[in-house]
């Protein structure tokens, strides 16, 4: 599974549409699901759903570094039930007041987009 993990990362990274795709598919399991939130860690983002869509809409990581997206929809009436990469055909469901982890393990070289479902919010993830 950590190697799994690694081989989505580098993809992620390179923005292989296709091979993402494939490989996102195989991480599906490991965006772990709470019910009572639960502090962040310190290599952990928070995103949250808000009426405003994703927010932060640009959200800032260090560069390559490990970091996990901690995504929260706080609104009962949004579109944005769900969220998927660009390019990505898998979807993370954004099941109201839960926190979705998303790990990536080797975190971010450039500019990861995500969108809703229906890719009319869209957000970015930045390296600095
Ligand atoms: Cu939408």
């Amino acid at each position: 599974m950590k190697r799994r993990i690694r081989q989505i990362s580098r993809l992620v990274r390179r923005r292989s549409s296709h091979a993402l795709a494939l490989a996102l598919g195989f991480a599906s399991g490991s965006a772990a699901l709470s019910c009572a939130p639960r502090p962040l860690g310190p290599d952990e983002y928070a995103i949250h759903v808000t009426e405003q869509g994703f927010e932060p809409a640009e959200l800032a990581v260090p560069r390559g570094q490990a970091v996990t997206l901690v995504i929260t929809r706080d609104v009962e009436s949004t579109c944005a039930t769900e969220m998927h990469f660009a390019g990505v055909e898998q979807r993370w469901r954004l099941p109201l007041h839960q926190q979705v982890r998303i790990p990536l393990p080797d975190g971010v070289e450039d500019t990861l987009r995500y969108s809703c479902g229906m890719d009319m919010y869209e957000a970015w993830i930045v390296a600095k």
